[in-house]
């Protein structure tokens, strides 16, 4: 006699969980994929044919299930709350004071004590003792629908265990990926060159948060209970405890370490006992939870901004592991600072795996005696950048950290000055590490004025190797720029106008453009000024150049390096090459600075020059230029529509020009 309908879609769905089982979490198959595929459509044509055997627990509903278009929302009946944080004892203390105080209640309270697991936290709702859906916490109120994904999840029970659970209730708890199975998982994934996952947190919740399930039923995700939401018809337990435990009786899981405990003494024995105990558990945990225990107790305290009074977090201060240094790399950065990073036997510490720790600069290794081959201790808080907090005496062959005398990119020499900690590359015009930032700065406003060269089309432009210093840009066609992001014909006709515009500047802004270190606007026009020729000036040495104005030894130092460097010294001959000049520097004369010790302030705007090239022709004459009226201003200028400045002037009785009379003035100076 054949099987009835009932049956056979019976005996299928238990086929198939087991198989499912074989493949997903042993690893081992028991059917082809083709077998497989075909049991499973014959599933889901019975259970289309009959309608009245279907169920949401099915394994057509899940694995192997339909690849979702995006998480439906899922709107909480009850908010999943906050958890409050204490940082320390006293703090600890506080708190229970508070919620005794409130409570006017006489003895010592007791507490749930759990371990914070450091996982996602979601909803799992049962009706009859079926789990009909899972949702993720979201921001308490509204959650995702990840019922298919949290269903591939081994340690979730599908139907509930006994019979005295309530028709319907709802268990809250967190989702994690245990330790080892994170460390396995991203092994695999690393071999088949693919990217792991930073801590076993985010992998968790990368898991759950796939479309597609099958995804989901492939990762190792765990599950342990924490509390309830809904509760219809049922009797629950009037301790948090208890109440655990009837989940447990349910075959819902829950961790090993919670405990029941009394006060304050008892919350922070238990606080010390998890602490000793969290390198051995088997998943990632960031604290301890207090609840008050009595269910009664809580519906008294009740809740402040979405945050129990009877529960709160005590964090666990930052970890730290032991690990072996087995190299110094030197990283040079966007400005020629060179970095020490040390390269560290992988180590987990603080819910990441650390292979690479900064060690900030020369004097910082000096510091911690560090050698290569050292035992040191590394210091992760949470979501702070790993250190080295300290290197132990090690028996085994150490060697010395060579700090280099040449840049690791482009050879140039290191610079580091005397009570300095930051060592440089001085190839600041050539360095590969330092291009993006030195086209951007020749480029800028204050320096060369190439419009449209902003920072996302130097580093287009960089990354398509179409520039590798300053003096390529003038080699650049439209036709190269036309297929960049957001360029266009017109854009990019503009650029080479700019660039070829930007030819004719003066020697101070080509000054500034070479981007060495220290030489700032002011610098760079004392330094045109004082030497008025690049030959001049490259040829000058540390002593001749600290008779410049606001030049001290440590900018003489710079530059003198600057100029030494042959490929800084390449990359200046081609943009001369490329056609770059500037006007001769006036020589110095006394007749030069027949303004100087005068102040002038320029307003409204002038028909034959620019604002700023009126300040420059005033400063040239060594005026000084000050941008407001005031009773040390000697004369105001005032252009076309001259507005309050003017009123100023008039009002103190300061000397007013007009253009006419400005341009006489410059001429006769
Ligand atoms: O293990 C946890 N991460 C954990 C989280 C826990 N053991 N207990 C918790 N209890 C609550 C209250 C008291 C609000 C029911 C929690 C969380 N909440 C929680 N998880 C994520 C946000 C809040």
């Amino acid at each position: 006699m054949p099987d009835s309908i009932a049956q056979q879609i019976s005996k299928l769905r238990q086929q198939i969980q087991k198989y499912n089982y074989n493949y997903y979490t042993l690893d081992s198959p028991s059917i082809t994929d083709a077998e497989y595929d075909r049991q499973i459509k014959l599933l889901r044509e019975l259970e289309a044919r009959h309608p009245e055997f279907a169920s949401s627990d099915s394994p057509s509903q899940s694995v192997g299930g339909k690849v979702l278009e995006a998480f439906s929302k899922v709107q909480h009946e009850l908010p999943m709350l906050s958890l409050g944080n204490v940082y320390s004892a006293s703090e600890l203390h506080d708190f229970i004071e508070r919620i005794t105080k409130r409570l006017e209640h006489a003895t010592e309270l007791d507490f749930c004590v759990e371990p914070k697991l450091d996982g996602l936290a979601i909803s799992l709702l049962y009706e009859q003792g079926k789990l009909v859906q899972a949702a993720t916490r979201g921001d308490g109120s509204v959650g995702e629908d990840v019922t298919h994904n949290v269903k591939t999840i081994q340690n979730i029970p599908q139907t509930l265990s006994g019979s005295d659970f309530p028709a319907r209730l709802e268990v809250r708890g967190e989702v994690v990926m245990p330790i080892a199975d994170f460390i396995r998982f991203n092994q695999q994934a690393i071999s088949e060159g693919n990217k792991g996952f930073v801590n076993p947190r985010n992998a968790a919740a990368g898991s759950l948060r796939q479309l597609d399930a099958t995804i989901t039923a492939q990762r190792p995700l765990a599950f342990y209970s924490y509390g309830i939401g809904i509760v219809e018809q049922g009797q629950l337990a009037d301790s948090h405890y208890q109440r655990l435990q009837q989940l447990k009786k349910w075959g819902l899981p829950l961790t090993n370490e919670i405990s029941l405990e009394t006060g304050a003494e008892g919350c922070l024995n238990a606080y010390q006992k998890l602490r000793q105990q969290r390198a051995n558990l088997p998943y990632e945990i960031d604290g301890i939870v207090y609840k008050v225990d009595n269910i009664m107790l809580q519906e008294r305290l009740g809740f402040v901004a979405r945050a129990p009074r009877w529960a709160t977090a005590h964090k666990f201060p930052a970890q730290e592991e032991q690990t072996k240094l087995l190299d110094v790399e030197f990283q040079v950065g966007r400005t020629g600072a060179i970095t020490p990073v040390a390269i560290l036997e992988p180590v987990f510490v603080g819910g990441v795996t650390v292979s690479r720790a900064s060690l900030h600069n020369a004097d910082e290794i000096a510091r911690l005696n560090l050698k290569i081959g050292d035992t040191v201790i590394i210091r992760r808080a949470a979501d702070v950048i790993p250190q080295i907090v300290q290197a132990l005496p090690n028996s085994g062959v150490s060697s010395e950290i060579i700090f280099p005398t040449t840049c690791p990119i482009c050879s140039s020499e290191i610079e580091r000055l005397e009570n300095e900690s930051i060592a440089r590359c001085t190839g600041g015009l050539y360095c590969a590490a330092q291009r993006k930032e030195a086209i951007r700065y020749f480029a800028s406003r204050k320096a060369m004025n190439i419009d449209g060269l902003g920072v996302k089309v130097v580093e287009q432009l960089v990354d398509a190797q179409l520039i590798n210093t300053p003096a390529d840009l003038f080699n650049l066609t439209a036709e190269q720029l036309i297929p960049l992001e957001r360029m266009g014909q017109k854009k990019a006709d503009n650029l080479i106008q700019a660039i070829a515009h930007c030819k004719q500047t003066h020697f101070a802004k080509f000054l500034l453009a070479l981007g060495i270190r220290e030489v700032g606007e002011a610098t760079a026009k004392n330094l045109a000024e004082h030497f008025l020729t690049l030959e001049a000036l490259q040829k000058a040495n540390k002593e001749a150049l600290q008779e410049v104005d606001d030049v001290g030894e440590v900018v003489a130092q710079h530059i003198v390096t600057f100029f030494r460097q042959p490929h800084n010294q390449t990359v200046i001959q081609a943009l001369l090459a490329a056609g770059i000049h500037w006007p001769d520097m006036p020589a110095k004369t006394t007749q030069a600075h027949t303004l100087s010790g005068k102040t002038f302030v320029l307003t409204g705007s002038l028909t034959h020059m620019s604002r700023n090239e009126a300040k420059q022709a005033l400063q040239a004459l060594g005026a000084k230029v000050s941008s407001s009226v005031s009773k040390k201003t000697d004369y105001v200028i005032a252009g076309k529509d001259a507005g309050s400045k003017l009123n100023k002037a008039e009002a103190l009785g300061i000397e007013v020009l007009n253009e006419e009379a400005f341009l006489n003035l410059l001429n006769h100076a």
